[in-house]
């Protein structure tokens, strides 16, 4: 039998803006009404960026401990990923931040970005020594690395970060389809990048970008892969139409693994599925 799926909800991101979508949870308390909405419709992990009050991307420790401490309140069990993606431009130290909350919140998970691309209009910059800097915080906080992918040859590039012992296995990859500068969301390009993962304790899902959430989704389903949606990747839920809350793009996955045979991911199987710790120092 196909494991469960686990749906990541990356609820807030970094580009989208209030104007092009007014539901986009934005001070802490919306998004902890947005995690809480998500997991209540099957969201296990939450992709998490935070913004200031006035809805610039943010990379401040403080106020992911905000987040984090009004997300937990509501949504206790949900897994929490920290972005060290951040916005276009920011610089390498904001960007590893809310690593640093190990003391306090410790998040359980954080992105991994392993490499430098056009990204639309811009460039988003990955030297090889910030992605080493950034594995190796990962590394001293005990916190997991969701590895990002956006074309092969980063895929191969963590796969060298692994002989060197600078990832460990079980390796989590995230693909993230569709973003110009990086690969599309055709479906050969995610049976590509399956292919060339290298044994099956891999761990891989999708992020499918605008009109590429959808299929792609439907496409890992069947692969046998787990599935991000949300605000950061699609605003819409169907050609034309905004989609209401992160929860509704929850929902409509969670209703199409159903009917494909998949069950979804609580967080405790999440936990267990990608081998997370569940020890979270304080709440
Ligand atoms: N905002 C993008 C430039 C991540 O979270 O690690 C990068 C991003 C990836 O969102
Ligand atoms: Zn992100």
């Amino acid at each position: 039998m196909t494991h469960p799926v686990i749906i990541t909800c990356a609820i807030t991101g970094a580009e989208t803006s209030r104007e092009k979508l007014p539901p986009l949870p934005i001070t802490p308390e919306e998004q902890a009404v947005a995690v809480e909405e998500a997991v209540k419709a099957g969201a296990s992990i939450i992709h998490l960026h935070v913004r200031e009050d006035d809805g610039r991307p943010s990379q401040r420790k403080e106020r992911f401990e905000e987040a984090i401490r009004a997300i937990r309140k509501r949504s206790p069990e949900v897994i929490l990923q920290v972005s060290t993606g951040g916005a276009i431009g920011e610089s390498i130290e904001s960007r590893a931040n809310p690593l640093s909350l190990f003391k306090s919140i410790r998040p359980e998970m954080a992105s991994l970005n392993l490499g430098t691309m056009n990204f639309g209009e811009e460039i988003f910059y990955n030297h090889p020594r910030d992605i080493l800097f950034l594995a190796s915080e990962m590394q001293k906080y005990g916190v997991m690395p969701e590895i990002e992918i956006y074309e092969a040859g980063m895929l191969e590039s963590a796969l060298r970060l692994l002989k060197k012992g600078l990832l460990k296995e079980p390796l989590h990859f995230q693909f993230v389809l569709g973003v110009p500068g990086g690969m599309s969301g055709d479906f050969k390009n995610l049976v590509h990048l399956v292919s060339l993962l290298p044994h099956p304790s891999c761990h891989w899902g999708v992020a499918g970008v605008g009109k590429n959430q959808l299929p792609l989704a439907v496409q890992s389903l069947l692969m046998g892969g787990h599935v991000r949606v949300g605000f950061e990747d699609n605003i819409f839920y169907r050609k034309g139409e905004l989609a209401q809350s992160n929860a509704q793009l929850v929902e409509r996955v969670v209703r199409i693994a159903r009917e494909l045979g998949r069950e979804v991911a609580t967080s405790e199987q999440a936990r267990k599925i990608l081998g997370v710790s569940s020890k979270v120092m304080e709440r």
